[in-house]
């Protein structure tokens, strides 16, 4: 499947249940919602590789990784992990987070582009999941 383009997001559920999950205090949790509700998310693929920037006006992170390898992010509460992402269909990239150093809820996330053109984002961290849907800009 083809991830590439601009994204805008047009749905969240649980984006500060997820925050909350991982510890983040409730007033740096409220930038956070309220930040994350207006990303921008650019991605550019070529074949295995992917890259994705997702920014929002308190926060950007860039990624950049190859289905199959293992590579260096942040959890979404900033945390630095080992990701390793793998086509769990070819459509759907589904990656697993080791943090670094010290411990947490066991985080991880799926991007899929739907038949009907659009990416779902999950986030996990233990048993809550937060789902985001954007459409092509
Ligand atoms: C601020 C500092 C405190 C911590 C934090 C975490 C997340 C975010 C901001 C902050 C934001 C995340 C947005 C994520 C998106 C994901 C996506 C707790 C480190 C800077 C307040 C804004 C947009 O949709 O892919």
């Amino acid at each position: 499947a083809d991830f590439s383009g601009m994204w805008k997001m047009k749905t969240s559920e649980n984006f500060e249940e997820l925050l909350k999950a991982l510890g983040v205090n409730v007033f740096v949790r409220k930038i956070a919602v309220a930040a994350a509700s207006r990303p921008a998310v650019e991605i550019t693929q070529q074949g295995e590789s992917l890259s994705i920037q997702t920014s929002t006006s308190v926060r950007t992170t860039h990624v950049s990784f190859t289905v199959g390898q293992s590579f260096n992010e942040t959890t979404v509460d900033g945390r630095l992990c080992t990701s390793t992402p793998r086509w769990e269909t070819d459509s759907k990239i589904s990656c697993e987070q080791i943090l670094q150093k010290g411990e947490g809820p066991k985080t991880a996330w799926t991007r899929e582009v739907t038949n009907d053109g659009e990416l779902i984002l999950i986030m996990s961290a233990g048993d809550v999941v937060c789902t985001r849907v954007y459409q092509r800009e």
